[in-house]
């Protein structure tokens, strides 16, 4: 499976390329709309208030309702981009932003916005990963996510089933006016703010993964950090696991099942039957209404302020962009597992 994007954020379209879908899985428009609109700008005051319709058009691959195992093309107009609102930093640099490195590696700025490094380009992501979910779910294969800390606040509480009834994924409904206090002041206050995203999937079967080349771990990995904004990637006790002992690390294992999960749901690059669970750190946003010393295209100081509509704390759109990464790596690898070992069930036919 390879997914490739297209499109910059004030482009007139941002697209998807899906090679290596299996025929035969049923494909609509409307399959879209849901994990879309989880994902948009425009929803609540706590994100960006650009308002995309996210209308998924499907150019190929898909024939009487089902992929015919040629590329799938998916494509989303942009229908409010409004790139005035880059004029006075269409020569400056955004401290923390990529539009200083992409300057230095391309020589080119396209100065109508964030464009390949904006957090448009994730909508094709989760596009892409509606489709991975679609065919995992058909194999017991479920996939979920949350906002597991904003800046320094964590949940106290924590109930899956809370996660989709308020605007920041959280997992604690009675901390919400906590946090839409904490959101309303960082907003007005012109700064940004980071965020912690859970990631999990479930149902996964052991075996999926390889050994070396290609772990499963390091896919998952490399798939959250492609991710705009963000820094750092656990799995299962991820850093925490340094201040470990042995014996409080590992999994103890029973005919039952196994006493506790800090490997995440991976072992040597291969899934162990265990939920896996990934933990994505998104740093703060880097347009802010806060002045701070940069440079111009000319090499010269200047004082940036970036002024339209941005995120204040862009992780909190991330859950199902998470969950999109998280599911075409799992499909990609049950494929793998399939062309390798002849079965995507539970276990391999000789274990017992
Ligand atoms: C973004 C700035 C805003 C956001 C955008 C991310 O867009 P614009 O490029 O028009 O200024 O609305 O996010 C989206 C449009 C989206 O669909 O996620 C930024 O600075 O990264």
């Amino acid at each position: 499976l390879r997914v490739t994007t297209f499109g910059e954020s004030h482009g007139p379209a941002i697209g998807c390329v899906i090679d290596g879908l299996p025929p035969g899985i049923a494909i609509a428009p409307e399959d879209f709309a849901h994990d879309l609109a989880r994902r948009a700008t425009g929803k609540t005051r706590h994100t960006s208030q650009r308002r995309e319709a996210d209308e998924v058009e499907i150019l190929s691959g898909v024939y009487e309702g089902v992929s015919t195992g040629a590329p799938v093309a998916l494509l989303v107009r942009n229908t409010d981009a409004r790139s005035k609102d880059y004029a006075n930093i269409a020569a400056q640099f955004r401290p923390g932003h990529a539009d200083y490195t992409y300057w230095h590696k391309y020589g080119i700025r396209d100065p109508r916005g964030g464009g390949r490094s904006s957090a448009r380009e994730t909508t094709m992501r989760v596009a892409a990963g509606v489709i991975a979910k679609k065919w995992l779910a058909q194999r017991g294969v479920s996939v979920r996510a949350c906002v597991s800390q904003v800046a320094d606040v964590r949940p106290r509480g924590f109930d899956w089933s809370a996660v989709e009834d308020n605007p920041f994924f959280w997992p604690d409904a009675a901390q919400v006016p906590e946090l839409e206090a904490f959101m309303d002041a960082l907003r007005k206050s012109g700064d940004s703010a980071g965020a912690r995203v859970h990631v999990q999937a479930l149902g996964v079967p052991p075996g999926w993964g390889e050994p070396v080349y290609g772990k499963l771990d390091a896919e998952i990995a490399a798939a959250m950090m492609s991710i705009n904004a963000v820094k750092g990637v656990e799995i299962g006790a991820g850093f925490a696991s340094v201040a470990q002992k042995g014996s409080e690390h590992r999994d103890l294992m029973a005919p039952e099942g196994f006493a506790s999960n800090h490997a995440g749901g991976i072992l040597g690059g291969i899934s162990s039957g265990q939920a896996i669970e990934v933990s994505v750190a998104f740093k703060p946003t880097s347009s802010l209404r806060l002045p701070g010393a940069t440079l111009d295209t000319t090499g010269a100081a200047v004082e940036v302020v970036t002024t339209g509509r941005h995120d204040p704390c862009v992780g909190l759109r991330a859950p199902p962009i998470c969950e999109a990464m998280l599911a075409l790596v799992l499909m990609d690898h049950a494929l793998r597992h399939r062309a390798q070992c002849g079965d995507v069930g539970p276990v391999h036919p000789r274990v017992p």
